[in-house]
């Protein structure tokens, strides 16, 4: 087999260069990161822009009348209109800056969960999602005594379509799930799970965190209620992230954290509440980190995601070809409709043995359970290894992957 790239207007080789970690060796090897679904790396239109915010920018915003607050609070707003354009949302209202796709859920289980459930009522998730999409929504449901439901899925990892529908009712106050799992690089059929929910009545809010940085996402296409992911997973920095939701939705939602800027007005008795999206946005913002998001957001829009999906679709194929001839290798996740994460056990080793083993050669990937302990419960297994791509990875990374897990097998043959 050999290891040409594919998409011929895809310059791989141009985007490397703009990542300068991807130049540097692990233990003597050139470094083959494969663990893009944790974080992907920083381009240096990011890192420049954090750079440079601090250098010539820094200042609180939405406060200061001074020269630099308002620059500060200028580009501050510009991100969140970048981030407004790259998710297609109607109204830049609707995007609210959170610390990262935890902190959106955590958000929504508060805001809205706190405000809309009662006695009796169900929330709805999936069996792949990531505690974050789950622990919160356990947390609000017991202390307003509504009770949790889980869409069940097949061996392949793929939602039970038909339990779903059926588990629709009056009862049901939210759906919220994940959009591509991180342990299973499952694609839901997100847009037939919508359909159903506002048939039922029922809003969706959807975990985006594996989505955004590999493939288009407009939420007014998906017509979903509330979408939640993470800057860092799309070559931003951390401690950023975004809660999209729709504005009529958000107007009833109650604030989430008490503080500076997310109010008009307070006296001792009242507090009245700011406009959106400030209302959900207390305290200082990670500024910086917004403001490298929306760099971040002019480097995805210069590739353009059906680019990234093309080409990511290329390395998910070939991986998937050259793991599945690998003896005693088990894909653990074989949905039809897959983004490029690929898991997997060996025979007679264990991930975290495979994850030291091919890290000595220079090659990242997770072990574990992903923050999926459910999945991993679902396919009777104690954890996987996992390599996920990004829009910089190569056949090449695959081809090292391969010969590592080679040695790997030397070591436990
Ligand atoms: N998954 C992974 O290695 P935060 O930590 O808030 O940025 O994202 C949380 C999160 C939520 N949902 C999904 C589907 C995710 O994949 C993640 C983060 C990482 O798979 C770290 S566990």
């Amino acid at each position: 087999m050999t290891s040409t790239s594919t998409a011929p207007s895809f310059d791989v080789g141009s985007l490397r260069s703009q990542f300068p970690i991807l130049g540097t060796t692990v233990h003597g090897r050139p470094l083959v990161y494969l663990d893009n679904a944790a974080t992907t790396q920083k381009p240096v239109a990011v890192l420049e822009s954090l750079d440079d915010y601090y250098r010539t920018q820094n200042a609180n915003i939405h406060r200061g009348v001074h020269h630099l607050s308002e620059v500060a609070t200028f580009e501050y707003e510009k991100a969140r209109g970048k981030v407004k354009n790259f998710i297609g949302a109607a109204d830049v209202r609707e995007v609210v800056f959170t610390r990262g796709t935890t902190d959106g859920i955590n958000l929504a289980a508060h805001s809205y969960g706190r405000k809309f459930l009662t006695e009796g009522d169900e929330v709805i998730i999936s069996a792949m999602e990531h505690h974050s999409n789950i622990v919160p929504w356990q947390l609000v449901c017991d202390e307003r005594g509504a009770r949790l439901r889980v869409i069940p899925m097949n061996d392949g990892g793929e939602l039970l379509m038909d339990e779903f529908a059926a588990m629709l009712s009056a009862r049901t106050k939210l759906i919220s799930v994940v959009h591509v799992s991180n342990s299973l690089g499952t694609v839901n059929p997100v847009n037939e799970i919508v359909a159903l929910a506002h048939r039922n009545g029922t809003p969706v809010l959807l975990d985006g965190a594996q989505a955004v940085a590999h493939m288009p996402v407009n939420v007014q296409e998906l017509d979903c209620d509330l979408y939640a992911f993470s800057g860092h997973k799309m070559f931003g920095p951390t401690g950023i992230g975004i809660l999209y939701g729709k504005k009529e939705l958000l107007e009833r939602m109650q604030p989430y954290q008490g503080g500076g800027d997310m109010i008009r007005s307070v006296t001792f008795e009242k507090t009245t509440f700011n406009d959106l999206p400030y209302r959900f946005e207390a305290g200082t913002p990670p500024i910086a980190a917004a403001i490298g998001l929306g760099a971040a957001v002019d480097f995805i829009g210069r590739i353009g995601m059906s680019a990234v999906r093309r080409h990511e679709e290329d390395l998910l194929r070939y991986a998937t070809e050259r793991l599945s001839a690998v003896p005693g290798l088990r894909i653990i996740g074989t949905a039809r409709e897959k983004a490029a994460v690929v898991s997997f056990v060996l025979d007679h080793a264990h991930p975290h043995d495979i994850g030291t083993i091919l890290d000595r050669e220079g090659i990242a990937v997770r072990t574990g359970h992903h923050c999926t302990q459910p999945v991993m419960q679902r396919f009777d297994i104690p954890a996987t290894a996992r390599a996920s791509f990004s829009l910089y990875n190569t056949r090449e990374d695959v081809d090292a992957l391969v010969k590592g897990l080679a040695k790997v097998r030397e070591i436990f043959a």
